[in-house]
This record gives C-alpha cells, structure tokens and sequence, in this order.
C-alpha cells in the first residue's frame, strides 16, 4: 500500500463579511488539484488523504444573523455552515472533485474555531456535499501508524475544551460546550476584530500595536476590559451559566509558568506540544496547527511538524507580504514512513521543498523553528 496524506491547518473560512479572514479560494482550489495530480492514481493500492488540521472553518467569529450569541445550537451551527458554502463554492467544489478519485479521503480535525463540527447535523451535511460517509470523517485527532495529527487548542489553556463532553444541555438547549476563550471572542474581542480586521491578521503582534497606535490603545482596552470581566465580574453574575465558566487554576499555573505568553510562544509551545507527546505514547512524528507558526524540530525525541495558517496572515517582517501557503507531508510505502516534511504550495504549481529532513533520521537536529517564533502578547482571536 501507497498512501500519502497532506496536511493544512487553520484556513478559517468564514462567511464572507468583514470576520472573514481567508480569500485565496483559487490558490486552495489548485493546491487541491496539484495533490490530487502527484498521486499516481491508475495504481490500484495508491490512496491520498486530506488532513484539514482544524479551523478549517471560522464558525467562531462568523457572526449569526449580525449577533454572537453564546449558545450555539446545532440549528445556529448549521446556519452558519450554509453561509461558508455560499461565500466559498469553488473550494466546495475542489474538495468535492478531489474525492472523484478512488483512492481519496478527507479527515476534518476539530479546531477551536470549528467546535460545531461535532454536531451530527453538520458532519451529515459535508458528507453529503463532499463525497458521502466512507470518504469524509471527523474527529479530534488522525492518527496513521506512529503518527498523530492533531489541532493543538486541547492544550492550549485558554481554547481548551472537554473532548468528553463537546456538547451539553443548559436551559433546554443542547449548545456546544465552548472554551473560556471563545466566550471571550464572543463578548470582547470581536468588537476589535470587527474595527480593525486587517491589524488582527498582521504577524507579529507586537510589530502590529506599534505601528498603530489606535489599534494598540483599543487593543490595551480590550484586553483590560477582557480581564475584569470575563474573569471577574461575568462569573459572579453569571454563576450557573456554563458558558461563562473560568478554569482559575489551569490560568493560575499559566501565569505563572508563562506570564503573559500565548499560543505560538516559543517556551509554551514546547509545552502544549510535550504534554500531547506524552499522552499519545508510542508514536514518532505529530503534527498539529492552530500556532500559526511554521515549525519542523525535535520535540522531546519525537519529531514535531506545525503547519501555518492558510488565511490572509501579513509578515510585517518580510514587507507586508501575505504569509506563503503551507502544508505537510507524509508518504508511507508499505505501512513504513518513508518521507515527511514541510513543504510551501505557490500557485504556479511549483512546490518547494522547505524542510527536507527523511523521517529515517530520527536523531534530535538543532532546533529547527521557522521563522522565529515572536512572543505574542495579545490573544489571537
Ligand atoms: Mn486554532
């Protein structure tokens, strides 16, 4: 058997208005039809998968019927799948044409900003749309031999979910059982979104806030505001509503161990990604997203691949340019890993090797993190 299986994380397609961060549908089209074209597909035994590695949709900052509302039913997820489908067909259609072909296969990964993929409803609507139940699954992890996929957010304090109980029951409503930090987006940090989309997807943040000043005085506001009260005073006010819960202790040790570092944090970076190694013993190479970093090293012994973000991220230190589109690899011949690494997709259907490291050399390499990983002061919404 001949599997090779492609990874891309954080794509964040929204519905189309101002919360809509990803645009490149063409260039995610091609990327789509470029893999299906490097598999030699008159092969019988030859099998593709695509790996999206969460956020592939942004239901959590898309808004619903011009609200955010904090009880997200399966009604409410399933309204916004429709807009995603309405304001980006052509990817719709190239994930439909990928899995013409025999050997194909699509895994969505729950991400923090697609947690409404675990509704029935809708992984019942993608099947249909896209190529029927044996073909398009779902879960919080893709695992294939020694290796893991997943997300990453299950160990990030903030967007942390129980993945025992997606889903539960408050007031009669069965509604998403969502992160602290998603509350916090719905209630704070979409106002700053919304009065500076751009900013928010400019890398990195502390380049961000000093080049505008009115983004950094409304972010500052924002964040204390953020802090006061949905840490403080929304609890107390609203003690029994789930949907307001705040994890005390698992911020405490953050704070303490990390101060006031976020997800793509060098030092907390190694951290999420250890306490994952080793709750899934056994394996050797994990990849995940959600960091919107691009990252091949050694992590604890195991070799650890991050792929980017697909949406509009600017590098401010690369003159404004959008981020390169980014995805991962992995080629088993025969049940063995023959192959891994990360690799940039350009639209003039020429790819480039960027991390060519065999899986056969497992011995730790220098610290490989590309590009330089940024202390981010501010919450990525
Ligand atoms: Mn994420």
């Amino acid at each position: 058997m001949n599997e090779k299986i492609y990874f891309i994380s954080d794509i964040e397609m929204g519905g189309g208005g101002v919360t809509d961060d990803f645009s490149d549908d063409l260039v995610l089209a091609e990327f789509l039809e470029s893999i299906k074209n490097d598999v030699d597909f008159p092969d019988k035994d030859q099998k593709v998968t695509l790996v999206l590695n969460g956020d592939t949709f942004d239901f959590l900052k898309m808004p619903y019927q011009d609200e955010h509302p904090r009880y997200i039913t399966e009604r409410i997820s399933l309204w916004k799948l429709d807009q995603v489908m309405n304001a980006h067909p052509v990817v719709f259609r190239a994930l439909k044409k990928f899995l013409h072909h025999h050997g194909s296969r699509i895994h969505f990964v729950i991400g923090n900003h697609d947690a409404d993929l675990i509704w029935p409803a809708l992984q019942e609507k993608l099947q249909a749309r896209l190529g029927g139940k044996k073909r398009v699954s779902f879960g919080f992890s893709y695992k294939n031999h020694k290796l893991h996929a997943e997300h990453g957010h299950l160990e990030d304090p903030f967007f942390a979910i129980n993945r025992k109980k997606p889903v539960i029951n408050y007031r009669g409503l069965k509604i998403l059982n969502l992160s602290w930090g998603a509350g916090a987006c719905f209630s704070h940090l979409l106002r700053l979104k919304k009065q500076f989309p751009r900013e928010e997807c400019f890398y990195p943040k502390p380049l961000a806030l000093k080049q505008n000043p009115a983004f950094h005085s409304l972010s500052k506001k924002t964040t204390a505001n953020l802090a006061l009260k949905s840490l403080l005073l929304d609890p107390i006010a609203h003690p029994l509503d789930p949907t307001y819960h705040v994890p005390y202790l698992r911020f405490l040790k953050h704070l303490l161990k990390f101060g006031f570092n976020f997800v793509d944090d060098e030092k907390l970076l190694k951290a999420w990604t250890g306490k994952i190694i080793k709750s899934n013993p056994g394996n050797e190479i994990f990849i995940f997203g959600h960091a919107h970093v691009l990252t091949d090293t050694p992590i604890k012994g195991k070799r650890v691949l991050i792929t980017d973000t697909w949406r509009n991220e600017i590098n401010l230190l690369q003159n404004g340019q959008k981020k390169p589109k980014t995805y991962a690899m992995a080629h088993f011949i025969g049940g063995r890993l023959v192959d891994a690494s990360l690799k940039q997709f350009t639209a003039s259907r020429q790819q480039q090797d960027i991390s060519k490291q065999s899986a056969a050399q497992q011995a730790p390499q220098p610290a490989a993190l590309i590009p330089t990983l940024e202390n981010n002061h501010e919450i990525t919404v």
